[in-house]
């Protein structure tokens, strides 16, 4: 048992200071009139209780803030933002699981995980789909990817064609037809959004129509408005458009390609380059926040080997192993 002392004006008061405390579990030891330093009489009372209990109602409290913030601070340092995270403590106000570290950054965890989202792979209808994104981002490796992956890694050879309406660089007409012409998959390289339309058609019946694009600054206004061109150019078929993501890129920078981008009505983000960083928060962050779907993950440089679908797990994977690095 533990002794504890309750001062109030009158005993009454005092005792019930230690009821709201304690509820009925209190055994009343002593008590008496003292004199306060002020000249002034008061009463103080001595109360004995349970010795866990006076642990958890005298530092329970403190102790799951302290650990509550020191879980805070943790994902913070690794990207999340605090808005995201102050919405969570929110709902856990009260909630014992603030009291212990492992559940608590397992819970947040888990809680990161049911906010992100896949776009799973299917083939199971004919499909057109046109990369984009930043300038040097992987576009055209991830496509070239694609293409072998489609035709021949999966579990029947799909049809595949490429479309290349990359003809800002020099170069960029010969580094997919290199790629094209080592799969032997039909290639084409388009000017207009006729010559577009006319080839979408001439290949109407490929199981997959992959477009590669120009990179493009998302200040590069020119060069959107033709793209945006080529997206709602009513063909047969529609096309999927998805953003090409370095996991590199830092967030204010992944902010304004997304808002220029979005213009494009994306279906998906490729992140791209995850084998160029070790810290994936302010990926998992903007994910959080703009609950874009993932569809593919590109891994290295290698054609056709270094791409994987989306996966949660993976990508959470890569964030703890960060995480347990500090
Ligand atoms: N490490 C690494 N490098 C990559 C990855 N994807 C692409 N690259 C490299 O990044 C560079 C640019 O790749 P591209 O595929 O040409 O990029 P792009 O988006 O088509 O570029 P532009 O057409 O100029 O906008 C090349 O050197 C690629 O080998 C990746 O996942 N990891
Ligand atoms: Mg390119």
């Amino acid at each position: 048992m533990i002794k504890e002392t309750f001062v109030a004006s009158d005993p009454v008061s005092a005792y019930e200071q230690a009821i709201k405390k304690y509820g009925n579990n209190v055994t009343l030891v002593s008590a008496k009139q003292i004199q306060h330093e002020d000249g002034k009489l008061r009463s103080e009372i001595v109360i004995e209780v349970a010795k866990n209990l006076f642990m958890e109602k005298s530092f329970g409290k403190v102790s799951a803030r302290n650990t509550a913030e020191e879980v805070k601070k943790l994902f913070l340092n690794k990207g999340i933002s605090s808005v995201w995270l102050e919405m969570m403590f929110e709902s856990l106000e009260e909630n014992s699981i603030l009291e212990d570290k492992p559940l608590l950054v397992s819970y947040l965890i888990e809680e990161i995980d049911e906010a992100l989202k896949i776009k799973e792979e299917d083939l199971s209808s004919p499909k057109v789909m046109m990369l984009v994104g930043p300038t040097g981002a992987g576009k055209t490796t991830t496509i070239a990817k694609l293409a072998a992956r489609y035709a021949y890694l999966m579990d029947r050879p799909y049809k595949v064609a490429l479309l290349n309406l990359d003809n800002y660089k020099v170069g960029a007409v010969e580094q997919l037809e290199h790629y094209a012409d080592i799969m032997q998959i039909e290639h084409v390289s388009i000017g207009s959004t006729d010559e577009f339309k006319k080839n979408l058609e001439r290949f109407s019946d490929y199981d997959v129509i992959l477009i590669d694009t120009a990179g493009m600054s998302p200040y590069d206004t020119r060069k959107f408005i033709k793209t945006i061109g080529f997206v709602s150019c009513d063909a047969a078929k529609k096309i999927e458009v998805a953003l090409v993501l370095a996991a590199t890129v830092k967030y204010e920078d992944m902010e304004d390609i997304y808002k220029n981008f979005s213009f494009l009505n994306l279906s998906s983000v490729i992140i791209s380059k995850f084998d160029e960083t070790k810290h994936f928060g302010t990926l998992l962050n903007f994910m959080l926040l703009y609950k874009l779907p993932m569809s593919y993950f590109s891994i290295g440089q290698e054609v056709p080997d270094d791409l994987m679908v989306a996966d949660k797990e993976y990508l959470l994977e890569q964030f703890i192993g960060d995480m347990d690095e500090n």
